[in-house]
C-alpha cells in the first residue's frame, strides 16, 4: 500500500494525468471538487498515497488519515460552511456506495443534510 496504482483514477489525479478542480493541497493530501456534486459544496479529500479504504489507511498510517480529516475541515472553512455545519463521509465498501477504491473523504455542505442518509 502507498505506491501509485496504475489503474486507479485518484492516483491519476494525484499524478496530474487526469484533470481535477483542485481546491487545497497539503504535503500528504489533495482536495478537489466532485464531478457529480450532491450539495452546493461537494469536495473530495484524498491522501496522495494509495490506500483502498479509511480502515486500511487507519491501520497503516493513522497520521495520514488525521491529515485527511484536518484538510476536510479546512475545506469547510474555505468554503464558508464550517459554521453552519457540514458532513464528512467515508463510503467504505460497495454496499455503502464506494465506487473508487482509493480512500476519499466526501465533504458535503451548503444545504440542509438529511439524517439518516439514503
Ligand atoms: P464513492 O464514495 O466511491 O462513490 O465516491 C466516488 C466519487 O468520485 C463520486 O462522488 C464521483 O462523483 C467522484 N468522481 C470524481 O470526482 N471524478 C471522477 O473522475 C470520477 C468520480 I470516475
Amino acid at each position: 500500500m502507498g505506491r501509485p496504482m496504475t489503474d486507479c483514477l485518484f492516483c491519476k489525479i494525484v499524478s496530474g494525468d487526469v484533470p481535477a478542480e483542485i481546491v487545497r493541497e497539503s504535503a500528504g493530501a489533495l482536495a478537489f471538487r466532485d464531478i457529480n456534486p450532491q450539495a452546493p459544496t461537494h469536495v473530495l479529500v484524498i491522501p496522495r498515497d494509495h490506500h483502498p479504504t479509511a480502515a486500511e489507511l487507519a491501520a497503516s498510517d493513522a497520521g495520514l488519515l488525521a491529515e485527511v480529516v484536518r484538510e476536510a475541515h479546512q475545506v469547510a472553512v474555505d468554503e464558508g460552511i464550517a459554521e453552519t455545519g457540514y458532513r464528512v463521509v467515508f463510503n467504505t465498501g460497495s454496499q455503502a456506495g464506494q465506487t473508487v477504491f482509493h480512500v476519499h473523504a466526501h465533504v458535503l455542505g451548503g444545504r440542509g443534510l438529511n439524517w439518516p442518509p439514503g
